[in-house]
């Protein structure tokens, strides 16, 4: 294993919350993200590389090794699974709620309930737990709509203020997981590279703590 550090980054809306954190940390990209269509990016440490990737595909590099360290949140960890990743930092960014919800006042009438999602995994295990029987349809996105066409009858999303429901008749029901942006590891990375894992890792908890600070302000 090379003592280079590969670090794997969420694009969107993580990744602005994300950049200010690591550059507390000591990490700053060597050319601006924004107008660059690279993917890989050299930083100011020339042992530190970064990946800006889709959300969704992080927990895979890390758990396969293509990067030592990634960011994601929680919402796409609980999809994933954690096999093969350590997750020893909440970066309490980029919070929101995993919830179900259902068309405003409409309770769900089907013995079999019909559950439209991005997060099928996550839906099959909280409908199982809850002891419902539910068909779980896999969407890619606007899952708002798919009350609304009767292609399902309840959604398993992301809540952050409610305005996206409400635009959509729908309202929020019940509360699956509260999420935040999270960084993991990968756990050879971790014993391999701990000497350059283990200072990165004490330097972003300073980084989120001087942040939560500063917003208690
Ligand atoms: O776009 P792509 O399909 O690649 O992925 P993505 O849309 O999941 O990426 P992005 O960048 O939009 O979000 C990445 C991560 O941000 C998620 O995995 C969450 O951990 C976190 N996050 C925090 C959110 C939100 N807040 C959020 N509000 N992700 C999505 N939303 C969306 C939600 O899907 C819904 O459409 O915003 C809408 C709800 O917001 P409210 O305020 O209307 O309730
Ligand atoms: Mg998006």
């Amino acid at each position: 294993m090379s003592k280079q550090l590969i670090l794997a980054l969420s694009k969107g809306r993580i990744l602005e919350e994300t950049l200010p954190l690591l550059a507390d940390a000591g990490i700053t990209p060597a050319e601006d993200l924004s107008k660059s269509r690279k993917l890989l990016f050299d930083t100011n440490l020339p042992d530190v590389k970064l990946v800006i990737i889709r959300a969704t595909d992080v927990p895979t590099y890390v758990q396969l090794g293509a990067a030592d360290v990634g960011i994601a949140g929680k919402d796409v960890l609980l999809e994933h699974g954690a096999e093969g990743l350590y997750e020893p930092l909440d970066l309490e960014i980029a919070r929101c709620k995993l919830m179900t919800a259902g068309v405003t006042g409409q309770l769900p009438a089907h013995a079999r309930r019909r559950v439209a999602t991005k997060f099928v995994n996550v839906a099959r295990r909280y409908y199982a737990e809850q002891g419902i029987q539910a068909e779980v349809i896999k969407l890619y996105g606007a899952m708002e709509l798919a009350p609304l066409m009767n292609l399902a009858d309840e959604i398993v999303d992301i809540v952050d203020t409610g305005n996206t429901l409400r635009a959509n008749g729908m309202e929020p029901r019940e509360l699956i997981a509260h999420i935040s942006t999270r960084l993991v590891v990968n756990k050879a990375a971790m014993t391999m590279k701990h000497d350059r894992i283990k200072p990165l890792l004490a330097r972003l908890e300073s980084a989120v703590r001087k942040r939560q600070t500063q917003l208690a302000e």
